[in-house]
């Protein structure tokens, strides 16, 4: 009974371990009904409400912060509370998002990290954490297909975060004297990048001051792949605008199409003009991991950066994102400035293993361990199959979606990433002639079902418009717990819920 005990009654509080330990036995509880209740297909993903509703309170449930402290039930409470209105992404049927999962391995690693609670900056105060992080940039590389001893990285926050790194190097790169001169040393610089790439190119070009109109979009082929050719033109446009070309950015796994773009000759090109290749692999650097898929990304081996996001395809907890870069020592020259502090060079110990100057922040979460500890779980060997099954899962959608008549595929072809991109068509749409008129109205079934689908909370899943592609549903598969009765399910409900 925790209805008269407060959090001041916890430990440091003298006596306090006792009911500290009751106390988090209960969390333990309620985490692991989650857990347990989150893998069972008669659940709901989830349980909608509005903003306002959660925000006037449910049932004893409220966002508002008190003046006066309330007792460890009510904390028990909203813990369950805050799950009970979250939304399930450990559910086999949660579709909606390139991560997603709930790898109990990974769980107990971001429990653990919580209670070291430390801060990647120094190897003063994560030891382990440090050579941890050491170990897997090392293992990342060597799947990369860069020698091992020469490479470098770091762990940061998402990959928006990482591709900011690759374009800040770079700049760096060519232009050292940026860091402590700004802007004004620089000429107008261009980079490039796909149409279909993700929109964080953009805005990291907006953040580091170079402009968002100084990134070049780069048109793709009808699968999403960014054409070759139309990158040497853009390059060519951008240098008679009197641009300087210094950055390209190639995707490994488009955000939508999950389209692979063709990196090999993406690199001659960037050889040939000098640029810096980066690929962002955030969404495809797990297929790195596997034997059947890995030839996707050939040719990523030439690049000079790499982004790859654990937390996606492999199914790490939120967050886990690299940067890796080819060249060694450019992260720490481009973003050290030797704080005396924190990074004090006389201290009794090798402090190259400090590797928190190499980053653009002070405090740097552990976000290392949860997937060391998967690795060490599941070997290189249990990553490779948990991606083949993605696939595997994304082989027998498209295949399901050929045979039904109620549904369109977006692209022909097999998928080659576990994105697969579809249409449904009600019956009030099957038959009319392709043009404005269905155009318009196909535009507005996705966004209606998935209206339905969320008051229903039965499954989860996107859609968006892309170019002259009215809005289509997005399926994407990264959780080890989705089985193809989930498949069935999906096709089954999506038809029930748009039937007219
Ligand atoms: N950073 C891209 C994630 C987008 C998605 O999950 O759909």
């Amino acid at each position: 009974d925790f209805s008269s005990i407060y959090s001041k009654d916890l430990l440091p509080a003298s006596g306090g371990q006792e009911i500290t330990r009751e106390f988090l036995q209960e969390v333990v509880a309620i985490l692991l009904g989650y857990i347990c209740k989150s893998t069972q297909r008669n659940t709901k993903v989830l349980d909608f409400h509005h903003p306002h509703q959660l925000k006037e309170g449910l049932e004893g449930f409220s966002v508002k912060l008190p003046e006066q402290p309330e007792t460890l039930e009510q904390i028990l409470v909203d813990c369950r509370d805050t799950l009970k209105y979250g939304v399930s992404t450990g559910h086999p049927r949660f579709f909606n998002q390139l991560s997603s999962g709930l790898d109990v391995v990974g769980v107990a690693g971001e429990w653990l990290t919580s209670v070291a609670n430390t801060n990647m900056f120094t190897y003063e105060v994560a030891p382990v954490f440090t050579l941890m992080e050491e170990v897997l940039l090392r293992k990342m590389h060597s799947m990369v297909g860069w020698s091992d001893d020469e490479a470098d990285g770091i762990f940061c926050p998402g990959g928006t975060i990482s591709n900011l790194y690759s374009i800040l190097v770079a700049r760096y790169h060519f232009n050292p004297e940026v860091k402590t001169k700004g802007m004004g040393v620089l000429p107008p610089l261009a980079l490039f990048t796909s149409e279909h790439s993700h929109y964080s190119v953009k805005k990291c070009a907006a953040v580091l001051g170079m402009g968002s109109d100084n990134v070049l979009v780069v048109k793709c082929d009808e699968r999403g792949k960014m054409i070759p050719t139309e990158l040497e033109s853009c390059i060519v446009q951008a240098e008679n605008k009197g641009l300087v070309p210094f950055y390209v950015n190639a995707t490994a796994g488009t955000t939508v199409f999950g389209a692979f773009d063709p990196l090999s000759t993406i690199a001659d090109i960037c050889h040939k003009h000098t640029l810096w290749m980066h690929v962002d692999a955030a969404w495809g650097g797990g297929l790195l991991m596997s034997d059947r898929h890995s030839m996707k990304l050939q040719g990523i081996e030439q690049a000079c950066s790499v982004t790859w996001n654990p937390h996606k395809l492999m199914g790490v907890p939120l967050q886990c994102s690299v940067i890796l870069v080819k060249k060694r020592g450019l992260l720490q020259q481009c973003n050290e400035l030797g704080a005396e502090y924190l990074f004090q060079p006389d201290k009794p110990y090798d402090v190259s293993y400090d590797a928190g100057d190499k980053s653009i922040q002070c405090g740097r979460h552990v976000d290392v361990f949860k997937f060391w500890l998967m690795w060490k779980a599941k070997g290189s060997e249990g990553f490779g199959s948990q991606i083949n099954k993605c696939l595997e899962n994304a082989e027998y959608l498209y295949d399901q979606l050929q045979r039904r008549a109620d549904f369109e595929l977006v692209l022909k072809n097999k998928p080659e990433h576990s994105n697969v991109c579809f249409w449904y068509i009600p019956p009030s749409l099957r038959g009319l002639p392709a043009g404005p008129d269905r155009d318009e109205r196909l535009h507005q079934v996705a966004p209606r079902i998935k209206g339905r689908m969320m008051e229903k909370g039965s499954l989860l899943i996107g859609y968006q418009p892309l170019g002259a592609r009215v809005n289509f549903f997005r399926c994407v598969f990264s959780n080890p717990a989705t089985q193809q009765e989930d498949i069935d399910f999906l096709l089954d409900e999506i038809a029930q819920l748009g039937y007219d």
